[in-house]
């Protein structure tokens, strides 16, 4: 039997649940979520390989109107995994109407002339048969390849969605190796888990002012030291962080570093330092420098 592989691009609107997917399809938490809408800032490849096929999925930043050039790179990533794709997961929130920038993802989508899987997450949301009315819906806006209802966050559908998805797929190489599941390295997802925590922790315009750069990591066979800055767009943004005696960036400190426990298998010994950068979703070396850009790829 021949060896099957090829890349699936998941998109679709913020909040939708792609990397609550990507993580069920690995069953490991390579991307950060949160009910916050705009979570994930960067493509994210994860890596699944089976004895006859390797999937390569392509998790990528909600597309949403951008108010900042931050916003602006966001799309362009999503776009970008587009034009990389065999296969194109569009992930949409089946509790959501259809609305303006559905349709305006749609038309991407037939322009792509991809293979297109539409997928309606949440279903654990609604009652069967709203599902159904939904399904009905949805199949009339465009003659997609497959129309998956699922609950990401409950695994279910998961499995049948990558054995179809596997009769998409063309011979062709391994692309990765057996072992790895993401492209990005160690210190990006430490970054993520600690900016994943600012998401849940803090409200309205904090937790998208907000970007998370490793300043320093030491690690020995037991123990790992981290130094981690979290950069605010404004000295008030620093103030709520910090919160009242340092109760906020303390609730921070200890649940990342609860998380990258388990995450590192040893002892972490996490600092967290608080810096303003004014307007640094404005500003493209700001961008570059904290990781938001296609020129500056982690590790
Ligand atoms: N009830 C329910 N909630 C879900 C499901 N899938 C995802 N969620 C929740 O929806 C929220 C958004 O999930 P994410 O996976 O972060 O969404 P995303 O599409 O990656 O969002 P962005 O990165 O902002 O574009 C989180 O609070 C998830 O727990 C699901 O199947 N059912
Ligand atoms: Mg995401």
């Amino acid at each position: 039997m021949s060896y099957k592989s090829g890349f699936i691009s998941i998109i679709g609107r913020p909040n939708a649940g792609k990397s609550t997917l990507l993580n069920a399809i690995l069953k490991e938490k390579i991307a950060i979520t949160s009910p916050k809408a705009q979570t994930t800032r960067n493509n994210i490849c994860g890596i699944l390989t089976l004895a006859d096929v390797q999937y390569v999925f392509i998790d990528t930043p909600g597309i949403h109107k951008p108010k900042h050039e931050l916003g602006k790179t966001l799309n362009k990533s999503a776009y970008s995994a587009l034009s990389e794709a065999d296969v194109i997961y569009w992930i949409s929130d089946i509790t959501q109407e259809f609305g303006s920038g559905d349709a305006f993802l749609l038309e991407r989508i037939k322009a792509s002339e991809l293979p297109c899987f539409l997928i309606l997450n949440k279903v654990d949301l609604l009652a069967k048969q709203e599902c159904m009315e939904k399904l009905i819906e949805w199949g009339e806006r465009y003659d997609f390849c497959e129309i998956f209802p699922i609950s990401a966050l409950h695994h279910d559908n998961v499995d049948s969605l990558l054995q179809t998805t596997k009769t998409y797929l063309k011979e062709g190489p391994k692309y990765y190796p057996d072992d790895m599941i993401s492209d990005h390295g160690e210190s990006f997802r430490i970054a993520e888990l600690i900016r994943e925590k600012v998401l849940y922790k803090t409200e309205e315009e904090v937790p998208h002012s907000v970007a998370v750069v490793i300043e320093r990591k030491e690690e020995t066979e037991t123990a790992c030291d981290i130094q981690a800055l979290i950069i605010v767009e404004r000295s008030s943004q620093k103030g709520i962080l910090i919160g009242k005696q340092g109760d906020m960036i303390r609730s921070i400190r200890l649940s990342a570093q609860k998380e990258l426990k388990a995450l590192l298998h040893k002892k972490v010994n996490l600092e967290l330092f608080v810096r303003v950068e004014n307007n640094w979703r404005n500003r493209s070396n700001k961008l570059q420098q904290f990781g938001y850009s296609e020129l500056k790829k982690d590790e």
